[in-house]
């Protein structure tokens, strides 16, 4: 089933100045609904075809371009800074995660923070840059779920194969972002976690810290960039394994060196049919309002890697979001804490 397509709504909770037209709606031949201004009918492509000596662009002042970006992002930024969910990476795990998350929660407000200007993380591409992308079964049900063709090569074999390794990944981005209810911002990296401490001096986790992507990777050489905020009550890891950008909340959490948080297991080495059932089966909230999934969660739990097959990336989504769901309730409440003290959350 495809996700609800996506409309923008301007802010109403009065934080914001920005007055953005309501969008007249037009129905696409691809049952896409997408916004258009002014009172003009529609062309079509076949209306141009043919006529391109005449043909002119609508006239726009640059200014216009800048604010229809802008007014947009700020927005985003006013409305996510309470998110319900934070997926930190967005890779095979962490759209999987989203789309799972988006379709059965159309009430709550899910940020995807993305270190790269280009989601995805690895699933571009098989392995060794080839192009084709294995899933071994019963994963094929994620891609029956998505609607994305795949090889069979018949009821003995234990795997299907996407003909190349981005038709998945398009395809799952773009049915992500095509929810009202899910922000995509790329080029943002979560350089911190925002944490409290319960009464039984336990840890949990209360939103992240990110910063611009660049600004992260520059604070060696410049001085005092801060970062901004997101809060939300559950935070759901898919960062990868370990590198200059991988399992960044495992090892944040450790860094922090306290009872209740776990210990790095690192990753061992490859074995296809150990790892994709450990991942899966490991997926889990690890600290209160932290879910790990996708690779990060090898790094944690001393789990194998199983190389180039993702079928465990989208059913650990899976699963990261059933977690989540199953949590959120208790969690969003332990966040709201702040309210008893006059400041109001969840706006
Ligand atoms: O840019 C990273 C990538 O897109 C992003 N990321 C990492 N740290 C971040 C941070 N803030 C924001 N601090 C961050 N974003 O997280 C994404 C991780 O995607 P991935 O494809 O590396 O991980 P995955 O767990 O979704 O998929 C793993 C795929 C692998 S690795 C592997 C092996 O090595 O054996 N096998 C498979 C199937």
């Amino acid at each position: 089933m495809s996700p609800p397509a996506a409309m923008y709504e301007p802010a109403t909770n009065g934080s914001t100045t920005a007055t953005i037209p309501t969008a007249k709606m037009a129905t696409m031949p691809h049952t896409t609904s997408v916004p258009v201004g002014g009172a003009t009918k529609p062309q079509t492509i076949e209306e141009m075809a043919g006529k391109w000596s005449d043909f002119r662009f609508n006239p726009i002042r640059e200014s216009q371009v800048s604010r229809a970006m802008t007014r947009r992002y700020f927005t985003d930024l006013d409305r996510y800074a309470e998110s319900d969910i934070v997926i930190v990476g967005a890779g095979s795990c962490g759209l999987s995660t989203a789309y799972v998350l988006a379709k059965a929660r159309p009430d709550l407000k899910i940020a995807i923070i993305e270190a790269g200007v280009a989601p995805g993380g690895g699933a571009w591409l098989g392995g060794q840059l080839f192009s084709a992308m294995v899933m071994r079964k019963p994963a094929d049900a994620f891609l029956r779920e998505l609607g994305i063709p795949y090889e069979d090569e018949g009821p003995d074999a234990n795997f299907v194969v996407v003909k190349h390794a981005a038709l998945f990944t398009s395809t799952v981005l773009s049915k992500v972002l095509q929810f009202p209810n899910v922000k995509l911002f790329n080029a943002t990296a979560v350089e911190d976690l925002i944490t409290r401490t319960d009464s039984a001096g336990n840890i949990r986790l209360a939103g992240v810290v990110t910063n611009w992507t660049l600004v992260s990777m520059h604070h060696d050489d410049q001085s005092c960039m801060d970062p901004n905020t997101i809060n939300a009550p559950i935070i759901i890891s898919t960062t990868g394994h370990d590198g200059p950008f991988g399992a960044f909340s495992a090892k944040r959490l450790v860094s922090m060196k306290h009872d209740n948080l776990p210990t790095l297991g690192g990753m061992r080495g490859l074995d296809m049919n150990t790892a994709e059932d450990a991942i899966v089966k490991g997926t889990r909230e690890i600290a209160p309002g932290l879910i790990i999934g996708g690779m990060e969660l090898s790094e944690v739990d001393g789990a194998n890697r199983m190389g180039p097959t993702f079928g465990a990336m989208a059913l650990s989504g899976v699963k990261a979001a059933e977690e989540a769901l199953k949590v959120f309730e208790q969690r969003r409440a332990e966040c709201a804490e702040p309210e008893s003290k006059g400041v109001k959350v969840g706006a």
